[in-house]
């Protein structure tokens, strides 16, 4: 009759921090893949459903996980990344009530964590779109380009300068695969943890081009890291080396930063209702 309905679940932090938990259990059971973690590929596969953002249309962000469907899986810049998709479809099993869109964002926050970066608040909200949601091809960053091409991407999602350099640091973590982006190498000597390394060896290292039929990427003088040109684009241009030196100088800001940013990345777009932000503690091994 009027005024009974079925109670609905509602999902609360506690809830939340078991899908971590879950997460974290995860990454740990699969230490063969890559190099030891699939961390790596988590936290990009939460960037780039959420960097496709565009301030002006209100398109694209992470609400809606339209990465889920062609076209926007097989946009070039989204290759690989359905080797982190695949890792979450367990946890989507388990726990059915979370949307695709809290949970790649929820991954992202995890692996970072648990790789022993700075804690990054966190809040659910994020509803599932359906194809019709799925972005253009292009609106996320080429890395043969430049500094002007930075500021282009990550101005439309409404990023300025130290924003910009704040977030190119993630690539402390992972590698270029070249079945993946053509690229080869990892950034850092230590690909699975976070550390503020990639802007200390941009300043430090010599970088020379690769000599290889590759795409153009640099190399270090042991030719066991690399920079893509975007990159290297954080040290010649002079607004973005400021940035560069504070946080090669200085890791605890670059965390601070970091989280920060990251979080307001994980964020553009989403109509939350709810304001408070949580954070989740690291799961210990
Ligand atoms: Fe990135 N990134 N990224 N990146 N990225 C690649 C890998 C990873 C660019 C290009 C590439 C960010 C910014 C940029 C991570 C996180 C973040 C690869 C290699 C390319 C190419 C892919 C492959 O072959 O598997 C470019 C260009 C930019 C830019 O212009 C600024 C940002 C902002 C983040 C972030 O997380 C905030 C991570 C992590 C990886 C490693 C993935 C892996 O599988 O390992």
């Amino acid at each position: 009759g009027a005024g009974f309905s079925p109670k609905e679940f509602i999902p609360t932090k506690e809830d939340y921090a078991k899908i971590y938990e879950e997460i974290a259990k995860r990454l740990e059971e699969n230490e063969d893949y890559d190099d030891g973690s699939y961390g790596p590929v988590l936290v990009r596969l939460a960037w780039h459903a959420s960097g496709t953002y565009d301030v002006e249309t209100k398109t694209g962000g992470s609400n809606g996980a339209t990465m889920r469907f062609q076209p926007e899986s097989d946009h070039g810049a989204n290759a690989g990344l359905k080797a982190a998709r695949d890792f979450l479809e367990p946890i989507k099993a388990k726990f059915p009530w979370i949307t695709y869109s809290d949970l790649w964002t929820l991954a992202g926050v995890c692996a970072f964590q648990q790789m022993g970066g700075p804690v990054i608040p966190w809040r659910p909200g994020r509803a599932d779109g359906d194809i019709s949601a799925c972005t253009p091809d292009g609106r996320l960053p080429d890395a043969s380009k430049e500094q002007k091409h930075l500021r282009a991407i990550f101005g439309r999602m409404g990023f300025n300068d130290q924003e910009i350099v704040a977030l190119s640091g993630a690539h402390a973590l992972g590698r270029c695969h070249t079945d993946r982006s053509g690229y080869d190498g990892p950034w850092t000597h230590s690909p699975t943890m976070v550390t503020n390394n990639f802007y200390e060896i941009l300043l430090d290292e010599k970088w020379n081009w690769k000599k290889w039929g590759g795409p153009a990427q640099y190399e270090d003088k042991s030719k066991s890291r690399m920079m893509l040109p975007t990159d290297m684009a954080l040290v010649k241009d002079r607004e973005f080396k400021k940035y560069v030196e504070k946080y090669a100088k200085d890791q605890e800001a670059w965390f601070k930063d970091f989280s920060d940013v990251i979080a307001k990345l994980f964020e553009l777009g989403v109509p939350f209702k709810q304001e408070e932000k949580w954070t989740f503690k690291v799961v210990d091994a």
